[in-house]
C-alpha cells in the first residue's frame, strides 16, 4: 500500500544552477555506520538525495577521494573531515539533539559537513539539510548551529490496543497492530521518519484512558486488550518491537499506565501509593520494563479524571501518586508525566487545576513532569492560558496541546492550530512581575511539550491533507517555539505542494484564515465554551452544535450570557498574578475574544464599537460562515495547480465545512435569540414560525 510522504516528498530540484551545486556537494555521501540512528540517516539521505537530485547518491565509508565534493555526516571523533572543519568543543557542548552544518573546502573538495555530538543530533542535522534543499536554498555557504529549546518533544497517542481504535482520531484505525507486535510493519518506520523530521523525540503509544469509563457497556465492547493490560508481563514484549522502530529515529517510547495497576495487573489488594507493597510493585515493574526496553521514556498518567482511578481513591494526593511512580523509574532515568487534567470536585472545571496543583509546587520528584493543557477547560477553539503556567516555578511542567482537531472540526473542517499555539507560547504569564512567557517555561531537563494525536491508518495519515500542517507545526514549535507562524507555514506549504508562488500564497492564506473561521461559527468569538453537542454515546460527539447542553460552561440565561469567572463570581480570574487578574476582571479591559469566558453580561450590553453582545455574536457566527466560503473559493482556484487527488480531497472537505459552518451559525444564533429575544439586525437567524 502507498502512503503519503506528507512534507517529505523530495521533489526534483528544477533550478539548474542549484541542482549543479547540490550535485557537487551531495551526490557523494560519506556517512557513519553503526548505531541504529545512523541506519536511519543513510536511508534518509538515499531517499532524499535521489528525489532531489534525480539520481541515487554514492554512499561511502571513507572520504571519496576522486569526487569534486561530498557530504560528510558524522561526529568529530569519527571523521577527520569533520574534526578539521568545525569547532569540536562547540559541537561537543551542544544539547542532545543539537547539530551543526557547514560548507567547507577540504583537501580540494567542496563539502558539506553535518555533525553533532549524539546520533540523534545527526538524524536532525540530516533532516535539516534535506529540508533546506527541498526548500531550494543554497548550500555553498552553510553555517548553521541548532539545538532544541525544549528537551522533551512528545506525541501522545490516544490509541486503544483493542480494535485499534483511536480516541479523537479522525484518520482511521490505529497504526499500532498489537496483535502482531513485536513483529514490525513498514509503517512504523514511515511514521517515525515523519516525527523525527520535525524533531519529535518521544511517543506515548497508548491512550491516557487505559480503562474506558463504564458507560453503555463500553467495557464489554473493549475486548481482550485494554490499555492498562499492556503492563502485563505477557504483553510487555510487544513494546520491544515498537521501541526498536522508534529508536532508529531517536524517539523514546512511553506507556500510559493505569493508577490501579498494582491491583489490576499485580493482583494486590490496594494501589495506595503510600503502601510499601505498592511502591515495591511499581519498582519491580520498572525493572521488568527497562530490562526489555533500556531506553524506555517513562509513564504518562491520567488519574482522578473521567473514570480513571487515582490517588484520591486512597486518601492520598497527587504528589503521593506521582512520586511513587517517579521513584520506581528514577534508577533508569525514566520520567512520570502526570496530567493536571483533574476535575470533578468544583462547580466550574476551570477553577480546579490551579487549586489542586499550585499548593503542591516543589513537592514533586525531579523526574515528574506535570502535564498541563494549554487552557483551563479542555482544548476549546480558544481559551485563556491556564493559570498554572508561570505559577509553579519549582515543578517541571509540560504543555499539552491537541494536534488532533477534536473541537475544531475533526478533520472534516480545516483548522490550522499553529496560530493558536503561538498565542499560547507567546503569552506573558506575569506582565508586571518577573514572569516569563509560556514558551520560556520548558527549557529545563525533563520539561517540554506533549501533543495529542492522532495520525492513523489513512493513506494520508491525518484524514484531512491540510491537517498534516498541524503535525508538522507541532514538531517545529516543540523544537523551537520562537519560530514564527509564517516561517512554519511557508516551510510546510513549499515542501508539501511545491514552490509555485500562486500555490504557496493561496495555501498560506487559507491556512492562516482557518482558525478565525472556526472560532467564528462555532463559538461566536467572545470566548464561550462548550457550544458543541455531546450526546450520550461513549465517545461524545463534539462535532455538531449543541449549546443547550452546557449552561454551566457558557452561562446563557434570559438576562445574558457568559460566566462570571471573576471577583463577582467564582474567582477564577484571581488565580492569575495581579496584572492579569485585574485585566480579566474588568469587562472594559478584558480582551474581547475572551470577554464571555470571564463575564456574564446582559444580551444588550454595548461593546466599545457600539454593537451589543448579542449582535456581535450573530455577526461573528455568520462572518465565520462567510470566511469558510472564501476558504472554499480560494481552494477552488488551485484546481490544476495541485495534483487532482489532493485537490479533490480537500475540495470535498471544504464543501462539507461550508455546510456545517452554516449549521453551526444557525444553531448558535437561534439559541442566542431564544434566550435574548433580540432580533438580528441583518435578519439572518432562522426563526421558528
Ligand atoms: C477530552 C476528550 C476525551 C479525553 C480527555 C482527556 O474529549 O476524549 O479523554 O479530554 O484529555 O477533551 O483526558
Amino acid at each position: 500500500e502507498e502512503y503519503d510522504d506528507c512534507w517529505l516528498r523530495y521533489d526534483a530540484v528544477a533550478d539548474e544552477d542549484r541542482l549543479a551545486s547540490y550535485r557537487t556537494r551531495c551526490a557523494n555521501v560519506y556517512a557513519s555506520t553503526g548505531a541504529p540512528e545512523l541506519g536511519a540517516v543513510r536511508d534518509e539521505l538515499r531517499r532524499g538525495i535521489e528525489g532531489l537530485l534525480g539520481r541515487e547518491p554514492h554512499l561511502w565509508q571513507h572520504p571519496p577521494r576522486s569526487a569534486d565534493g561530498f557530504l560528510a555526516v558524522g561526529t568529530p571523533g569519527e571523521m577527520e573531515v569533520v574534526a578539521d572543519s568545525v569547532d569540536v568543543d562547540a559541537v561537543e557542548a551542544l544539547d542532545d539533539g543539537g547539530f551543526h552544518l557547514r560548507s567547507v573546502e577540504w583537501e580540494g573538495a567542496d563539502c558539506v559537513v553535518v555533525t553533532a555530538s549524539t546520533d540523534r543530533g545527526l538524524v536532525y542535522g540530516t533532516f535539516h539539510l534535506l529540508r533546506h534543499m527541498a526548500l531550494g536554498r543554497p548550500i555553498d555557504d552553510l553555517d548553521v548551529s541548532e539545538e532544541p529549546t525544549n528537551a522533551e518533544r512528545i506525541v501522545n497517542h490516544w490509541d486503544n490496543p483493542f480494535r485499534r481504535s483511536v480516541e479523537r482520531g479522525y484518520a482511521g484505525q490505529s497504526i499500532f497492530d498489537w496483535e502482531r507486535l513485536p513483529d514490525l510493519r513498514e509503517r512504523y518506520f514511515d511514521y517515525a521518519r515523519l516525527l523525527a523530521s520535525v524533531g519529535i523525540n518521544g511517543i506515548v503509544v497508548n491512550n491516557v484512558n487505559t480503562q474506558i469509563p463504564d458507560r453503555e457497556g463500553a467495557n464489554e465492547a473493549m475486548g481482550e486488550l485494554a490499555g492498562w493490560q499492556l503492563l502485563e508481563s505477557r504483553h510487555l514484549e510487544k513494546l520491544t518491537g515498537l521501541a526498536s522502530a522508534f529508536r532508529r529515529y531517536g524517539i523514546r517510547t512511553y506507556l500510559s499506565v493505569n493508577f490501579g495497576a498494582p491491583e489490576k495487573v499485580g493482583g494486590l489488594d490496594t494501589s495506595d501509593p503510600n503502601d510499601e507493597r505498592v511502591a515495591e510493585w511499581w519498582a519491580a515493574k520498572a525493572d521488568e520494563v527497562y530490562d526489555l526496553v533500556p531506553d524506555f521514556g517513562g509513564f504518562l498518567v491520567k488519574a482522578d479524571s473521567e473514570g480513571q482511578p487515582g490517588p484520591y481513591n486512597y486518601d492520598a494526593d497527587h504528589v503521593d501518586g506521582a512520586n511513587v511512580l517517579a521513584r520506581a523509574l528514577e534508577p533508569y532515568g525514566g520520567r512520570v508525566w502526570w496530567r493536571a487534567f483533574v476535575y470533578g470536585s468544583h462547580e466550574d472545571r476551570a477553577v480546579q487545576q490551579y487549586d489542586t496543583f499550585e499548593p503542591l509546587d516543589s513537592e514533586f520528584h525531579d523526574n515528574v513532569t506535570v502535564q498541563v493543557k494549554n487552557g483551563p477547560i479542555d482544548f476549546q477553539p480558544r481559551e485563556p492560558v491556564s493559570p498554572v503556567f508561570g505559577q509553579m516555578p519549582d515543578t517541571g511542567l509540560g504543555l499539552e496541546l491537541q494536534i488532533t482537531g477534536e473541537y475544531t472540526g475533526q478533520h472534516v473542517h480545516a483548522c490550522y492550530h499553529v496560530p493558536m499555539w503561538k498565542e499560547v507560547l507567546e503569552f506573558d504569564t506575569d506582565p508586571d512581575g518577573h514572569g516569563r512567557k509560556v514558551k520560556e517555561l520548558f527549557t529545563e531537563e525533563g520539561t517540554g511539550l506533549a501533543g495529542v494525536g492522532g495520525p492513523g491508518e489513512d493513506p494520508n495519515w491525518t484524514g484531512h491533507y491540510l491537517a498534516q500542517a498541524n503535525l508538522y507545526g507541532y514538531g517545529r514549535l516543540a523544537w523551537d517555539p520562537d519560530l514564527e507562524t509564517a516561517t512554519i507555514t511557508d516551510e510546510w506549504v513549499r515542501q508539501t505542494f511545491g514552490g509555485d508562488p500562486a500555490v504557496v500564497e493561496t495555501v498560506t492564506d487559507i491556512l492562516h484564515d482557518t482558525w478565525p473561521a472556526v472560532i467564528g461559527y462555532s463559538t461566536g468569538g467572545l470566548g464561550l465554551m462548550h457550544m458543541m453537542y455531546n450526546g450520550s454515546a461513549r465517545l461524545e460527539n463534539h462535532y455538531d452544535p449543541g449549546p443547550e447542553e452546557w449552561p454551566g460552561y457558557h452561562g446563557a440565561t434570559e438576562d445574558g450570557i457568559g460566566k462570571d469567572r471573576n471577583s463577582n463570581g467564582n474567582g477564577y480570574a484571581q488565580q492569575y498574578p495581579d496584572a492579569l487578574a485585574e485585566m480579566y476582571d474588568d469587562p472594559e479591559t478584558c480582551p474581547r475574544e475572551l470577554l464571555l469566558f470571564f463575564h456574564h453580561l446582559p444580551w444588550e450590553h454595548e461593546l466599545d464599537d457600539g454593537r451589543t453582545v448579542v449582535q456581535t455574536l450573530y455577526d461573528n457566527c455568520y462572518a465565520g460562515v462567510e470566511e469558510a466560503e472564501r476558504l472554499r473559493e480560494r481552494w477552488r482556484t488551485l484546481e490544476g495547480k495541485v495534483d487532482d487527488e489532493r485537490h479533490r480531497h480537500v475540495a470535498e472537505r471544504f464543501d462539507e465545512q461550508v455546510l456545517q459552518a452554516g449549521r453551526w451559525a444557525d444553531a448558535l444564533s437561534e439559541f442566542f435569540h431564544d434566550y435574548s429575544c433580540v432580533p438580528d439586525d441583518e435578519g439572518r437567524v432562522p426563526l421558528d414560525e
